[in-house]
């Protein structure tokens, strides 16, 4: 029998249906599990919104009150899933309550907020984790695998990319996520963070960024229901503008603390490209190339291949490889996202459950918002930076 842990999780949106779901998945996939997560409290706004999220994503009780639900003996777990502005005051309230933390990308909006979280989770000694998912796709463990083991040698070069489309109309609407004091950044904390955790955990540290981060989209209509609408689907022209404060884009060098070289690029506005997160990784043995828009799929070249039949080869991952005892069994039958949060949620159980810090934690992810911004000071300066706790 699995011990239940509660959990109350805040926000009810985009992320709250991810985790919510890898709640009650997570045992179907991992047996005998962690432990199983009871979906004890759903924080929202307003009564009739947090309501709503109750009966669609299962949970016991309805609050609108996150403070309230944070002092409650019969919460275990505080899941943050609200929009970055929040996080902050909800981890350190949250960590003084002695509640272990879930908390979505990125941590917070710098790293001076990032620090403040780090401290209360340590002073209070609960369990931390970033919801950092990308690096849980199966093929991505599997390059690390790869890396650990020596296979590809020691790397010299990784380039990353996370392109997306949805925001390249400048009549899309103004989401929380194009405003400086909600969000903390563009497509640096939105999606540049997850190239930078995945070039963490597969590279090592980053140590200095020399980046351009033009901001070109200046204005954007006002979005009505203050529902955060991702693209330009239900797009109204005519509506009030106002103004977009924070980057469009990234591109940079990347310096390495163990020598190996490599660059960044995100943006939400590449027409065409949805999801593409992308990595190749040259090392002195062989290379590695993943495209998350064909997820399954991890690409490997060996250099000690006989020459006739030097190549990428393409592995589908499946249960020979990480997590794959409990996901599916046969390969290539299909990775989604939800996999991957539901195997956050595993590894996250998991940590509470042996007490031992999970990876990424708020350490990760205070140093993801040092790079976050060393990136938004590059570009501002047009000069190398030096990543710097
Ligand atoms: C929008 O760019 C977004 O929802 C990001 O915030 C998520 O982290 C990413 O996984 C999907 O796209």
């Amino acid at each position: 029998m699995s011990k239940e842990v509660n959990v109350a999780m805040i926000g009810g949106g985009f992320m709250g249906k991810a985790h919510a779901l890898a709640y009650a998945a997570m045992p179907m996939f991992f047996w005998p599990a962690p432990a199983i997560p009871r979906k004890r409290v759903i924080v929202d706004i307003t009564d009739e919104m947090a309501e709503d999220a109750r009966q669609r994503f299962s949970f016991d009780e309805a609050s609108t009150d996150w403070r309230a639900t944070i002092a409650r003996d019969d919460v275990d777990v505080i899941d943050i899933c609200t929009p970055n502005n929040m996080h902050a005051e909800i981890a350190i309230a949250a960590a003084s309550a002695g509640k272990h933390i879930l908390c979505e990308k990125p941590l917070a909006r710098g790293a001076a907020e990032a620090k403040s979280m780090l401290d209360a989770v340590e002073r209070a000694g609960v369990i931390h984790m970033v919801a950092f998912n990308y690096r849980r796709t199966p093929a991505i463990a599997l390059a690390k695998t790869f890396i650990d083991d020596g296979r590809i040698g020691e790397i010299r070069n990784f380039r990353g990319t996370y392109l997306q489309d949805w925001s390249a109309d400048p009549d899309g609407p103004l989401s929380w996520r194009f405003q400086k004091d909600i969000a903390g950044s563009g497509a640096v904390g939105d999606i540049g963070t997850h190239v930078v955790d995945i070039a963490h955990y597969l590279v090592g540290r980053i140590s200095e960024v020399n980046a351009m981060t033009p901001a070109y989209i200046k204005t954007r209509p006002v979005q009505e229901g203050g529902l955060d609408k991702l693209g330009a689907s239900e797009k109204n022209a005519s509506a009030r503008r106002e103004p977009v404060d924070v980057e469009d884009e990234v591109i940079s060098l990347l310096r390495f603390e163990n020598g190996a070289v490599g660059s960044l690029e995100a943006t939400r506005n590449a027409y065409g490209r949805n999801n593409f997160i992308t990595l190749e990784i040259h090392g002195t043995k062989g290379s590695i190339h993943f495209n998350y828009e064909r997820r399954d799929e991890l690409q490997v070249m060996f250099a000690d291949d006989p020459v006739d039949a030097r190549g990428f080869r393409t592995i589908y991952t499946g249960p020979a490889h990480p997590y794959g005892d409990g996901l599916w069994p046969i390969p290539a039958i299909g990775i989604g996202y939800s996999e991957t949060k539901i195997i956050e949620c595993r590894d996250f159980f998991q940590a509470i459950a042996s007490s031992t810090q999970p990876s990424p934690n708020f350490v990760d992810g205070y140093w993801c918002e040092l790079v976050a911004d060393a990136l938004l000071k590059s570009g501002e300066t047009g000069k190398w930076v030096g990543v710097k706790a």
